[in-house]
């Protein structure tokens, strides 16, 4: 009789391995996690089950949780279908340790048992217990070894390949039981008698003499187009142990025969490695005809599907888990002015868009904040306000832009004041060097001047701008002691040139949305701009003078903007 096990113990073994995490209701697959004797008893209690059991072959970690998600409850790591995942022949032009390491892709890939496909355990007796030694290693649940010999060639290629000698072939499978690390590791001999010719009297009396070194199971192989032949086997081999087949060539066999013969395991052997190549194949020549996406997408899987099966969710929450929790650095940009002086240019364009080397200005911009880690930028949009458009950024409008001010602009983006911000007029370019050291500036309210700025011979400021600091640049200090602002404008005491830029942090970004609402309340807002915003601020808190020397424009005149186009 074939051996049975109680069916809910096997039914408790075989479903074991793909249980949810209970603590966090991941899959287990998720997880790299080898336990090699569970997944060796469900593989051991596969080939006694009750029922005939299925094996899909897989060749990589995705294809693997493919096998999985469809329910299988094993793998068959193929040998031909791993080879061909490396462009290689099936003849061990694959070294051992290069499917081992495809084999620990599988084996982190999912929960459910693998079987290898161990060839001819790619030597003698002594690479079988090194192989097996290290499939236990990794997680393989077990091993399935042909009677041919190193290097081997794939079963349907040619005729009458030579086989092992069988008291040779028992020594690879007494030394593979005894270097098994686990009790439940299992170990499948193959016998290839059938497909090279010989009789089936051979392919029993190897079967028994495999069965009597230790293999925990027989495989039978046949290529003949109908399945008399393993009929032929089955009958004769009486269940002396678990049979596995690989139907690849009698593949119009209903499953009910194998039932019927007392098969214990069909392995379908090569099936996702050969549906994969030709979706590959008519992927790529419809995209090398139509030299377009259109008739493709939909077709293929979906990004979002790979990121589902490789498990992007999990390392989200972990992420919460382990990551120090960063609030982001927002950005508000000010960009709702025409820019009048740039005349037929900004006739249907607010200046933030005009061309500066191919790309809108505000794509620079915006460009340089989030290089310096400003990940979501608002820009405050007024005159021409639909011509503003970048991906990945939001917009606010302050309709009022003719009649109001910058500070009315800044409160129209109020809300995005919290945490870590940074506020900049649209029509400014610097280099990223700048915002990266007002980040680390001390100060909840940091503003970058330019020291050259305001100086005779310099490019002439705007009034407003010019900034008095209670120090001012000392280009050969080392280790700069920060400026405090003393105020704008004024002919006495400017130390430079506000170049529009400010950094805050969640505590200046609080005071600045307090004093935005204190001006709308006395009726202020409407008028001010930044420097006056600022000039109310400081009497709450300092405002740091972070000092620059040059390395940045603003884009008022034609002249600017000529510079604007020479800058890098
Ligand atoms: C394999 O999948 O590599 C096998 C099965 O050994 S077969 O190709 O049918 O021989
Ligand atoms: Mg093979």
């Amino acid at each position: 009789m074939r051996p049975t096990l109680n069916a809910p113990a096997w039914r408790r073994q075989i479903h074991g391995a793909t249980h949810l995490m209970p603590d966090t209701g991941q899959p287990t697959s998720l997880i790299a996690q080898r336990c090699p004797a569970n997944r060796s008893a469900t593989l051991r209690a596969l080939l006694h089950a009750p029922e005939l059991q299925f094996l899909m072959e897989a060749h990589s970690g995705l294809s693997a949780k493919v096998v999985e998600e469809a329910g299988f409850p094993g793998i068959w790591a193929s040998g031909l279908s791993m080879s061909a995942m490396l462009g290689l022949r099936d003849s061990n032009e694959a070294s051992w340790t290069q499917v081992l390491d495809m084999l620990e892709y599988m084996a982190d890939a999912t929960s459910l048992p693998i079987l290898v496909d161990g060839d001819t355990g790619y030597g003698n007796f002594n690479n079988v217990r090194r192989l097996v030694r290290k499939l236990g290693e990794r997680g393989i649940a077990g091993v399935c070894l042909e009677d041919k010999l190193f290097p081997k060639t794939n079963s349907f290629v040619g005729e009458m390949q030579p086989l092992a000698d069988v008291g040779e072939f028992c020594g690879r499978i007494r030394a593979g039981k005894d270097a098994q690390t686990t009790d439940e590791f299992c170990l499948v001999a193959r016998t290839e008698a059938l497909i090279s010719g010989r009789s089936m009297d051979e392919a029993l009396s190897r079967a028994e003499a495999y069965h009597a070194a230790g293999a925990d199971a027989i495989l039978i192989h046949s290529k003949k187009p109908t399945a008399a032949e393993i009929v032929a086997f089955t009958e004769r081999w009486q269940r002396r142990c678990p049979v596995v087949i690989v139907p690849t060539m009698y593949h119009a066999t209903p499953t009910e025969v194998f039932r019927r013969a007392g098969v214990s395991v069909v392995i379908w052997a090569n099936h996702l490695v050969r549906s994969s190549l030709a979706a590959m194949r008519q992927t790529a020549c419809q995209l090398a005809r139509d030299q377009s996406l259109r008739e493709v997408e939909g077709r293929v899987a979906s990004v979002a599907d790979i990121f589902r099966l490789t498990g992007n969710d999990e390392l989200e929450a972990a992420s919460k888990r382990y990551l120090p929790e960063v609030a982001p650095t927002r950005g508000v940009v000010l960009a709702a002015s025409r820019g009048a002086d740039l005349g037929a240019l900004t006739a249907d364009l607010p200046k933030c868009m005009v061309d500066v080397r191919g790309q809108p200005l505000l794509h620079q911009l915006v460009g340089t904040l989030r290089g310096a880690g400003v990940d979501e930028v608002t820009v405050v949009r007024g005159y021409r306000k639909e011509a503003v458009a970048m991906p990945g950024i939001r917009t606010v409008d302050n309709d009022a832009y003719a009649a109001t001010g910058e500070a009315a602009s800044l409160a129209c983006a109020a809300d995005r004041l919290g945490g870590e911000s940074v506020i900049v007029y649209g029509d400014v370019l610097f280099r990223r060097y700048i915002l990266d050291a007002m980040m680390a500036a001390p100060g909840d309210i940091v503003i970058a001047v330019d020291a050259l700025g305001g100086r005779p011979g310099a490019r002439p400021a705007n009034a407003r701008d010019l900034v008095r600091a209670d120090r001012p640049y000392a280009p050969d200090d080392l280790d700069e002691a920060p400026a405090t602002l003393l105020g704008f404008g004024g002919a006495d005491g400017v130390c430079g040139e506000w170049i529009g830029l400010l950094r805050a942090t969640a505590r200046g970004s609080a005071l600045l949305r307090e004093e935005l609402d204190a001006m709308r309340a006395d009726g202020t807002l409407d008028a001010a701009d930044m420097p006056a915003l600022l000039g109310r601020v400081m009497a709450r808190c300092p405002v740091t003078v972070h000092y620059v020397t040059g390395h940045w424009l603003d884009v008022d005149t034609l002249l600017d903007l000529a510079n604007a186009r020479n800058f890098s």
